[in-house]
């Protein structure tokens, strides 16, 4: 994982032409490397290039569902190169990732196993359109109500000091918003006092 941060580090300072993603003559996003990742497993060996290929096909990707189906577009718009990242750098499903609310999610959603079912997005008997628990074992905890996910990661990290796992991480992603809330702020007291081993970004979008 430190490798990779450094890689990831290395990446933000250089300078390089963002990334082009083609179309098919119908309109639909040209993916390749989209294509080769049925979950995040197939991605943690792409180069930090392929990485930020795969980021914008992601976008494009997300684009092109959201304009059929309707949806949170803005907030999933803007964690795309975070959610590629976060699944890079993190052993999910094992490690946990919790998505605050569950709007942002879609991209989330298409690199874990349900990109074949992905333009059913908020339609009757498709996919959520926030994280649901019986979807997917990559889902945690599914919310919809936002400010839950440093309580719902705290519940996670503390189960893993139980269980003796000291190498498991748990991540919680909070948008500004969310983090306006009062339970944010009791999650934050509460795992600080316990000095629990969790990792909370900040969506300051
Ligand atoms: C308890 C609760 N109140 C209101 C909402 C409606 N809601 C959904 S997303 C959102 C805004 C979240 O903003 P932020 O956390 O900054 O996330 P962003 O969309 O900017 O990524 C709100 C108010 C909700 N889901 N739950
Ligand atoms: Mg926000």
């Amino acid at each position: 994982m430190k490798e990779l941060t450094e890689r990831l580090g290395e990446a933000n300072t250089a300078k390089r032409a963002a990334p082009v993603v083609g179309v098919t003559p119908a309109g639909r996003p040209l993916t390749p490397l989209l294509d080769r990742v049925r979950v995040p497993s197939d991605l943690r060996n792409f180069s930090i290039e392929q990485l930020e290929q795969l980021a914008a096909e992601l976008r494009a990707e997300t684009v092109h569902v959201v304009s059929t189906t309707g949806g949170h577009l803005g907030a999933s718009l803007g964690v795309v190169e975070l959610t590629v990242a976060l699944h890079a750098v993190f052993e999910t499903p094992v490690d946990k990732l919790i998505w605050d609310v569950g709007h942002q999610a879609y991209p989330h959603k298409i690199l874990t196993g349900r990109r074949d079912r992905i333009r059913t997005l908020r339609q009757a008997g498709g996919l959520s359109g926030f994280t649901r628990r019986s979807e997917s074992d990559y889902d945690p905890f599914g919310a919809a109500h936002s400010s839950t996910s440093i309580s719902a990661g705290l519940g996670f990290a503390v189960a893993n000091e139980l269980n003796g796992h000291k190498d498991r991480h748990v991540v919680a992603v909070i948008g500004d918003g969310a983090m306006s809330a009062g339970m944010a702020y009791e999650a934050m007291n509460n795992a600080g006092a316990r000095k629990s081993r969790l990792i909370v970004v900040l969506n300051d979008n």
